[in-house]
């Protein structure tokens, strides 16, 4: 799309609602066709089966596609979806088509250009928008019970993939992209940092639509984030339209789409399901029924794009066209600049944000602990540190893995894995900390979430400085920009203030970096060493603070606060209270963030006067002899740090069965063991642990889910600590032999054949089998008979499916 039509098409966007297509696959299943059908000439020796394989018949059945698209185009239709949703290698995969992935992308595109081209008029041009779908495969969860931090897709694997079939359908002459049905948003950072990568090497603007699924009551994606933790994952796309699809029916959808409308400062788009899948596989909203509900969606202001998913038809646009003709399009909110984090949450640091704590303790260089708990590959237990730091109250989380003895890359991979499967934990943003560009970067592969970078600088020059820029903007990171150039750290008020005003000047002019995702650390050094060039560090940094709030707008600030008490190692008591100082008069010059001990930070009408005021004369760099006066009272606060928070542990004291439900609601590992055991002594048979307690709390975990209070990672967690409980009562059940049952359940599973949806499925085998289950799944396209087969073979005591046909 030239710059100039894209301009159009904003300008048009803002003038009246755009209406964009329905359903491509249930409107094609409805056409019966067979299996020679999808296979055509070209295909009738292909050794796998392809119905269901909708995107071939873009080879095979290239007419059957332009009707489709011409159908949609005469109900009104402004923009129409190409049909290529699984038209990627991974998904192709389960048909052993891979090798055609190019083709079916360039044809998916030509065929929808030309109906396109047929049906525009200058009153009306018709658009068309690149399908890209979501993969089967989900970048941040693991579909292995026994291994959290498992993937089967890697993030490089993605944006490969991604970028063969972004170029292939721009090729073949779509307008935009549509990158849709995101039910993992590290899948759609991949779509669209090899789309960033694509428009890069093109030398123009591929405008985007990112349209995101919300498929249960929580109103969270699959991998659990809300609404407004996805819009900030991926505002760096700058997108065109940024909306909701599939899944739910519209009205459920209401709440979100709302949502998504108050915080999104681009336009919306909407085109649900028609209704939830019946028993029948069918959908049961009528176009007049899906006209209404969207058509108060835009008389409410809510919507810029609507237009119909799974089960919707040529009629159920028709409607809609007639319903939103004169209706107002939404305004796009004005927000004022902040800087606006992620994890499965959304984090925002506004101007009247107090002081923003980041966990300082997740780092090898830092906490002589969690180095060793890494050292030692007891992940475990270096997760609970991050857990302990935000009960602390850290809102974001600084993990650094640099440390000569460690394969830093690999352990921060895995770190940042396993942390995803924590939801709990997951919640904040991630802050990646790291000397070296590769372990950045590999960082970012792994979280969905917007993270932020620390740090990049001049260290190197401007050019390895600005690529690296480039690239976090790419992965939706923000950045921590230390005052460091070539000629070194920046010690001084002015150099401090110098460099940061250069790299502003750099990152924002010349790269198109928002500033508002900019934060400065003009450094902590330590004080009170007892040479004399270090007096002023504190002072230095706080006016630098003062001057880079004044002077670089909608910049934040930040700084590693522990430095600044290297000198009194060994005594906490002066250290914290050097940091609450310290803090006390750099967060009234304006810091904004700082990476603390959390928990750990004291107030200052706490301190004594005495010690008070002889910190304060060391930080504020009030008299020569500041740190003698400090040294000579420390003693007596050795030993006085404050405590740390400690885990609200009152569940603790009910009874034993309470105490099970309660860790498979909360996802609680801690005591798992112990609590089964008791309860096992206290039970007749060990069975009746499962039967009993185990099973209350597990029918809580649905119920919650049910009524969206709980999401999946979530669900996830809960079923995994159920099997560390099953598996401590299994030899128990077993010695009893006879009396209990000796074998446990059996389940074959299996997605049926024209069919290759599994996500779903393999959820509930994780969740199965950590429930004691032996599952055994046969994999997708599986043929009746080979189900049936294998259920007799197995002895199997249910028969799961999967299937969206
Ligand atoms: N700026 C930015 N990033 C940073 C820093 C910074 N990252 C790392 C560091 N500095 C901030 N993090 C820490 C973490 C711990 C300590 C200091 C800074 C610390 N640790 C105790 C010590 O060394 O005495 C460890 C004690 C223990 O082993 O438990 O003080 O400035 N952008």
């Amino acid at each position: 799309m030239s710059e100039n039509s894209f301009n159009l098409l904003k300008e048009s966007l803002t003038e009246r609602i755009h209406i964009l297509d329905g359903a491509y696959g249930s409107l094609l299943q409805s056409l019966s066709l067979t299996e020679e059908d999808f296979r055509g000439t070209r295909f009738a020796d292909h050794p796998a089966a392809v119905k269901g394989n909708h995107d071939l018949l873009c080879l095979t059945q290239p007419e059957v596609i332009r009707d489709a698209h011409c159908r949609y185009l005469a109900a009104g239709a402004d923009i129409i979806k190409t049909n290529t949703f699984t038209a990627s290698e991974i998904a192709q995969a389960d048909y052993r088509l891979e090798s055609c992935v190019r083709e079916i992308n360039l044809a998916g595109a030509a065929i929808a250009r030309s109906a396109a081209d047929d049906y525009s008029s200058d009153d009306k041009p018709r658009f068309v928008a690149g399908v890209m779908g979501p993969t089967n495969r989900t970048a941040s969860l693991s579909p292995d019970v026994n291994d959290p931090g498992f993937r089967n897709v890697s993030f490089e694997a993605l944006t490969t993939d991604y970028q063969q079939a972004a170029r292939a359908l721009i090729e073949g002459g779509v307008d935009l992209l549509l990158i849709e049905t995101v039910f993992d948003t590290l899948n759609a950072k991949a779509a669209v940092h090899a789309v960033l990568g694509l428009q890069a090497s093109l030398g123009r603007r591929i405008p985007l639509m990112i349209s995101g699924t919300i498929t249960d009551a929580s109103g969270r994606t699959l991998s659990g984030q809300t609404c407004t933790a996805f819009w900030h994952s991926l505002s760096h796309a700058q997108p065109l339209t940024i909306g909701l699809n599939c899944a739910l029916g519209a009205d459920q959808l209401r709440p979100y789409v709302e949502e998504l409308s108050r915080i999104a400062t681009t336009f919306t788009s909407t085109h649900p399901n028609a209704g939830l899948p019946n028993e029948f596989g069918g959908y049961d909203e009528t176009p007049e029924k899906m006209a209404a509900t969207l058509g108060e969606f835009a008389d409410s202001g809510l919507v810029n794009v609507i237009g119909g998913c799974c089960g919707t038809t040529p009629d159920h646009i028709e409607a809609m066209a007639e319903r939103i003709e004169g209706v107002t399009p939404r305004l796009i909110p004005k927000l004022t600049p902040a800087l606006r984090l992620s994890g499965l949450e959304p984090f925002e640091a506004t101007d009247t944000s107090l002081f923003i704590n980041i966990g300082e303790r997740t780092n090898v260089t830092g906490s002589a602990r969690f180095a060793r708990l890494i050292l030692e590959d007891d992940f475990d237990a270096a997760l609970k540190v991050a857990r302990q730091q935000m009960v602390s109250g850290a809102q974001i989380i600084d993990i650094n893995m640099d440390e000569g003895m460690l394969d830093s890359e690999a352990a921060m991979v895995r770190f940042l894995k396993l942390l995803a499967a924590e939801p709990d934990i997951a919640r904040v943003p991630i802050m990646l900390d790291s000397s070296k560009w590769e372990i950045l970067e590999a960082g970012l592969r792994c979280t969905q979430g917007k993270s932020v970078v620390n740090s990049i600088s001049l260290k190197e020059g401007e050019e390895l400085f600005i690529r690296t820029a480039r690239l976090c903007r790419s992965y939706g990171a923000a950045v921590v920009v230390m005052a460091f150039d070539e000629d070194g750290q920046a010690d001084t008020f002015e150099r401090k203030t110098g460099i940061c005003q250069r790299s502003y000047r750099i990152l924002v002019d010349e790269v198109g970096f928002p500033p508002e995702d900019i934060i400065f650390d003009p450094n902590i050094f330590a004080i009170g060493t007892g040479i004399e060039e270090h007096q002023n560090y504190a002072v230095d940094f706080i006016e630098a603070c003062r001057w880079i709030s004044d002077n670089l707008p909608h910049a934040s600030t930040s700084g590693g606060v522990s430095n600044v008490s290297f000198s009194f190692r060994g005594n906490n008591g002066i250290r914290e209270a050097i940091h609450t100082v310290f803090l006390y008069h750099a967060i009234r010059a304006g810091l904004t963030m700082g990476i603390v001990n959390a928990g750990q930070l004291g107030i200052l009408e706490d301190l004594p006067d005495d010690l008070r005021e002889r910190v304060e004369d060391l930080v504020l760099n009030r008299r020569e002899d500041a740190t003698e006066r400090l040294l000579a009272i420390a003693d007596s606060y050795a030993g006085q740090g404050l405590q740390q928070v400690k885990e609200d542990l009152t569940w603790r004291e009910a009874e034993v069965g309470a105490r099970l439900s309660y860790a498979l609601v909360h996802g609680l590992t801690d005591y798992i063991l112990e609590d089964t055991e008791l309860a096992r002594q206290a039970a007749d048979r060990p069975i009746e642990v499962i039967e009993g307690p185990l099973m209350d709390g597990m029918n809580t975990v649905g119920d919650l889910f049910g009524q969206g209070k709980m999401f999946l990672p979530q669900v996830v967690k809960s079923a995994r600590v159920m099997k560390q409980a099953v598996a401590h009562l299994v030899p128990f059940i077993e010695e009893q032999q006879g009396e209990d049952v000796q074998r446990k359940a059996k389940i074959v599973m299996a997605t049926v054949k024209g069919d290759v949806h599994d996500i779903g499925k393999n959820i509930v085998g994780v969740v199965l089998q950590c429930n004691n289950y032996d599952v055994v799944d046969l994999g997708v396209i599986v043929p009746m008979d080979r189900i049936l087969d294998a259920a007799v073979e197995e002895n199997a005591d249910l028969i799961g499916l999967s299937g969206l046909i």
